[in-house]
């Protein structure tokens, strides 16, 4: 919280555009958009936010806030993605150097006690060329889903009321783009190693059938149907030792699966 705060007075004309002077909004319509992922219990995740239709004049600050499940997701970090690159940070440390003491990128973020993430990119620097304006991966949350977390969609929500983003014109005006949230969701998949079809049932002739496909190259598995298909664990890969286990487990020579030696 100390970096969030030091950064928002670092940066003046981060003041100016978040707070009272008299802004315009433009009809220029943001899109920022959490995408949809699938994990396991005890997994973790890197979850994107995308920002895509920016105007040309681009973004040179972005703040907002999400919230989410804190009794069964943990925050490890909040990192930059491609678009939020644009080499700001680099030059600012070249004019300022100061400011590399303080902070490390032009992203910054904090961890609210009550399961809220603020997240702020911004530069000081008046070229544009130093703007965000390409749309794509803004920024990935990385997280963990906690061991006891039931397999349910968590989702992530960004506080629309909350929403900041714009530039500060030549004319030090700064300029609020409108804006579209689609907000984003975790959603934990229970484990049923040996279902590969994912009916519920362990080890019946159609899962041996789709895994055999597969590790014969005919099929390609994915999602929940690929996980439930590793039944020996000591590779993460799904080959012909998956199958070895889960006829073992058929046959009752193996008792539990997955296999882990
Ligand atoms: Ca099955
Ligand atoms: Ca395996």
């Amino acid at each position: 919280m100390k970096k969030y705060k030091v950064i928002l007075a670092l940066l003046c004309i981060t003041a100016m555009l978040f707070g009272s002077i008299l802004a315009t909004s433009a009809a220029d319509n943001v899109k920022i958009e959490i995408e949809n992922i699938t994990v396991s219990s005890g997994n973790k995740f890197s979850l994107k936010i995308n920002l895509s239709d920016i105007p040309t004049s681009g973004i040179n600050a972005i703040s907002f806030s999400i919230s989410y499940d804190a009794e069964n997701i943990t925050i490890n970090s909040v990192t930059g993605g491609e678009i939020a690159n644009t080499g700001a940070y680099e030059e600012e440390v070249k004019q300022h150097s100061k400011m590399a003491d303080s902070f490390d990128s032009c992203l910054d973020y904090s961890l609210g006690k009550d399961g809220k993430i603020n997240i702020l990119w911004s530069t000081g620097l008046t070229d544009n060329i130093y703007f965000i304006k390409k749309s794509g991966v803004f920024c990935i949350i990385n997280g963990v889903i906690n061991d006891t977390s039931k397999a349910e969609n968590y989702p992530f929500i960004i506080e629309d009321k909350k929403v900041n983003i714009g530039y500060v014109n030549t004319n030090k005006k700064a300029i609020y783009y409108n804006y579209t949230v689609i907000n984003g969701a975790v959603k934990i998949q229970n484990l049923l190693y040996g279902d590969i079809d994912c009916d519920d049932n362990v080890g019946k002739i159609s899962d041996v059938v789709l895994l055999e496909k597969h590790v014969a190259g005919k099929i390609t598995l994915s999602g929940q149907n690929f996980a439930n298909a590793n039944c020996d664990t000591r590779d993460p890969a799904v080959n012909v030792a998956d199958l070895q286990a889960l006829i073992k487990f058929m046959l009752k020579q193996l008792s539990y699966l997955p296999y882990n030696g």
